[in-house]
C-alpha cells in the first residue's frame, strides 16, 4: 500500500498537482512512515522525471514551476519532521544558490538536512553574490561555506567567490553541489568538498570540521 502511495506521490509531483502532493504525503505520514523515506522514494523520483521531460522538451518551463510548487509544499511538511533531532553545536554552515541561479529545492533540501543534523544554517536564498556569501560568512563567524549550482552558465561562479574568499585570507571551508558539480571541478575551483546529494552533504560538512573519523568522510 505504501509503495502505492509512494508512487501516486511521485505523479502528483510529475502532474504539478499540489493538493494531492499535500494530501499524500500526509497520509504517509499518517502511516507512520518516515520523512526521509517520503523525500527519496515519493518526491525526489517525481522530481526527476520532470527533469528528465523538461530536458528532452516534452514539457517548458511552466510545467516545471507547478511541479516545483507542489514538492515545496510537500517539503514544508517534512522540513520540521527532518529538522527535529537539533543536536545543536555542530557549526554554523552559510548557503545560498550562485549568482543567475534561481534553482533553490535541492539547495533547500541540503539546508533541511544540514539543520537536521545539528548545523546552524543561514540561508541566503537564490542568485547569491559574492559580496552577499563574505558577509555572511565574516558575520557569522561561519565554520563552512556551502554553495549550490544547477546551470553550466552559473557553476562557474563557484569559483568567483571561492577566490574572494581567498583574497580576503577567510578562514571557512567551502563545500559546493547541485547536478552539473563533479568532484574534478569541486578541485579544479579549490573547493574544499563537494556533495552528490544531500546526505552526502552533511556527511561531507562534518567532515570538514572534523565531527567524523576519516573513514566516514565523503570523497
Ligand atoms: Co531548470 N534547468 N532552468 N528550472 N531545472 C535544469 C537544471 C536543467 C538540467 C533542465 C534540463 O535541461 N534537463 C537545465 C540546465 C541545463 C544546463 O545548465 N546544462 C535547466 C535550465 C536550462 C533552466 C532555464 C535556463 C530554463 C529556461 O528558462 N529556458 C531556467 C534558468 C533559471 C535560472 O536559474 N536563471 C530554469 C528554470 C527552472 C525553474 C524556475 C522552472 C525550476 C526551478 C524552481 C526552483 O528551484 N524553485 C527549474 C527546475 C525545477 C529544474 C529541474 C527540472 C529540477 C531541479 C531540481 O529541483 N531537482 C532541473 C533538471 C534536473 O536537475 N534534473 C533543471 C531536484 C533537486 C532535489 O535536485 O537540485 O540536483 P538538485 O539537488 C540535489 C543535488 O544536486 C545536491 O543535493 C540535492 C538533494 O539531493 N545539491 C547539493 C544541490 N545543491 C547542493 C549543495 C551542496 C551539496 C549538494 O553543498 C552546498
Amino acid at each position: 500500500m505504501t509503495v502505492e502511495l509512494l508512487k501516486e506521490l511521485s505523479d502528483a509531483v510529475i502532474d504539478g498537482n499540489k493538493d494531492k502532493s499535500v494530501e499524500l504525503t500526509n497520509k504517509l505520514l499518517d502511516l507512520g512512515m518516515n520523512a526521509k523515506d517520503i523525500l527519496d522514494n515519493g518526491l525526489l523520483p517525481g522530481m526527476e522525471v520532470v527533469g528528465i521531460r523538461f530536458r528532452d522538451n516534452i514539457i517548458f518551463v511552466p510545467q516545471v514551476l507547478i511541479s516545483a510548487r507542489a514538492m515545496k509544499s510537500s517539503l514544508a511538511l517534512l522540513e520540521p519532521l527532518l529538522s527535529k533531532a537539533e543536536l545543536k553545536g555542530s557549526g554554523t554552515v552559510i548557503i545560498g544558490t550562485v549568482k543567475g541561479d534561481i534553482h533553490d529545492i535541492g539547495k533547500n533540501i541540503v539546508a533541511m538536512m544540514l539543520r537536521s543534523s545539528g548545523f546552524s544554517v543561514i540561508d541566503l536564498g537564490i542568485d547569491t553574490r559574492a559580496e552577499k556569501f563574505l558577509d555572511a560568512i565574516k558575520k557569522e563567524n561561519a565554520e563552512i561555506v556551502g554553495m549550490s549550482a544547477l546551470l553550466t552558465t552559473t557553476m562557474g561562479y563557484m569559483k568567483t567567490v571561492i577566490d574572494r574568499i581567498k583574497e580576503e585570507n577567510i578562514l571557512v571551508k567551502v563545500m559546493v553541489g547541485g547536478a552539473p558539480i563533479s568532484k574534478a571541478f569541486a578541485d579544479q575551483i579549490g573547493a574544499d568538498g563537494y556533495a552528490k546529494n544531500a546526505t552526502d552533504a552533511v556527511k561531507l560538512a562534518k567532515s570538514l570540521i572534523g565531527i567524523v573519523t576519516k573513514e566516514e568522510t565523503v570523497e
